[in-house]
């Protein structure tokens, strides 16, 4: 549950790092050649140019970085094949045509299940979402309750609690969105969430091993370049791109690939399940021991119980990557406004500051 959210936080995750792990090239002998460093995405098929979408040609990047934090070292070379992506996060007049035509209902809309949440408070068992509200002054910055609430009420149309509204904001990002209800959106709308390696790749623009989604520098000459937090979080926002909270896609300039808002304004889900450096590190070590005559494992996924925080064993919820950092990553808190930055998120949890867009293979 969001209650449970470790989001946002500045600490050095135990995290990794490579979502795939290696494609093993092998030839129909018992000698085998392993590709190290290449990790093939699934195979996808052409498809017509859909509006609002991109196509993008795939291909082998660097993936990750080891210059910020170590869940996302080390960087290593990783392939994808072409997809379309969107060109803006959904936003809430599109969430809201889905919404009309499905009669979705949002996970934040429903009252959490006492039976699926052992040692849940009753007073807690109402519908509710985490809300983002900036303190009043400096805080324990290790204490994210200091800022973030849960709040009855809160959902993707009042986004601050019930007597908020998403007036004026039919142009910003949905939010208050669990990983099911945004790819409840994609499947209603022909498309898929993107893979962790489909929306890093898709946020570099073609820059090979930049910091930034636009280059090396985060704010070239003071130019806001993403809505992020300017200032000392989570109690001084200065402002300088114009928006506490989220705001109109498009407002800042597009990549290299003509994608906007990939980074900063909101967080976005991928398909991707979460595992640790440790984890993954011995499963890739597992998948390269050549088998004779056995075909070795060509691509390691990883699963759903893989995902959950260990530290949590009370709490078996799984957890995919977010990608892309959100107007509350700070450069004195947490530089995660950036394409190789990863975070770990429950699956039923919904903020104001996790979003999505989709893909098409
Ligand atoms: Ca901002």
């Amino acid at each position: 549950m969001p209650w449970d959210c470790v989001f946002g936080t500045a600490q050095a995750i135990d995290a990794d790092t490579r979502p795939h792990t290696k494609t093993a090239a092998h030839a129909n002998t018992c000698q085998q050649t392993y590709e190290d460093d290449i990790v093939k995405e699934p195979a996808t098929a052409e498809q017509a140019a859909p509006t609002g979408m991109t196509k993008l040609p795939g291909g082998r990047f660097t993936m990750g970085s080891e210059r910020f934090y170590p869940e996302e070292a080390p960087s290593r070379t990783v392939e994808v094949d072409p997809f379309w992506i969107d060109n803006v996060p959904v936003t809430n007049a599109q969430f809201a045509d889905f919404v009309s035509a499905t009669g979705h209902v949002t996970l934040a809309e429903i009252a959490p299940d006492p039976r699926d949440y052992p040692g849940l408070l009753p007073e807690m068992a109402h519908a509710g979402s985490l809300v983002f509200e900036k303190t009043t002054g400096p805080v324990d910055t290790t204490d994210i309750s200091a800022w973030w609430h849960f709040r009855f009420g809160a959902d993707w149309r009042h986004p601050l609690g019930p007597d908020s509204t998403i007036e004026g904001l039919a142009d910003h990002p949905v939010v208050h969105v669990a990983h099911a209800d945004a790819l409840a959106y994609a499947q209603w709308a022909n498309k898929d969430l993107p893979t962790e390696a489909e929306w890093e790749f898709a946020a570099r623009g073609g820059l090979e091993n930049a910091d930034y989604a636009w280059g090396d520098e985060l704010a070239p000459g003071g130019a806001m370049l993403a809505n992020y937090w300017q200032g000392l979080f989570p109690f001084a926002n200065q402002m300088l791109d114009g928006y506490e909270r989220t705001s109109p896609v498009r407002t800042y300039q597009a990549n290299g690939y003509g994608l906007y808002d990939m980074i900063g304004n909101v967080w976005e889900w991928t398909s991707d399940w979460y595992v640790s450096a440790s984890r993954l590190a011995g499963a890739r070590a597992a998948a390269k021991k050549p088998s004779c005559c056995a075909t070795p494992t060509r691509q390691y996924r990883p699963r759903e119980r893989d995902s959950v925080d260990p530290d949590t064993p009370d709490n078996a919820i799984g957890r995919k990557v977010l990608k892309g950092g959100s107007h509350l990553c700070a450069e004195s808190y947490c530089q995660r406004y950036r394409p190789a930055a990863r975070h770990p998120q429950t699956i039923d949890s919904s903020t104001t500051h996790i979003g999505f867009r989709c893909v098409r293979r």
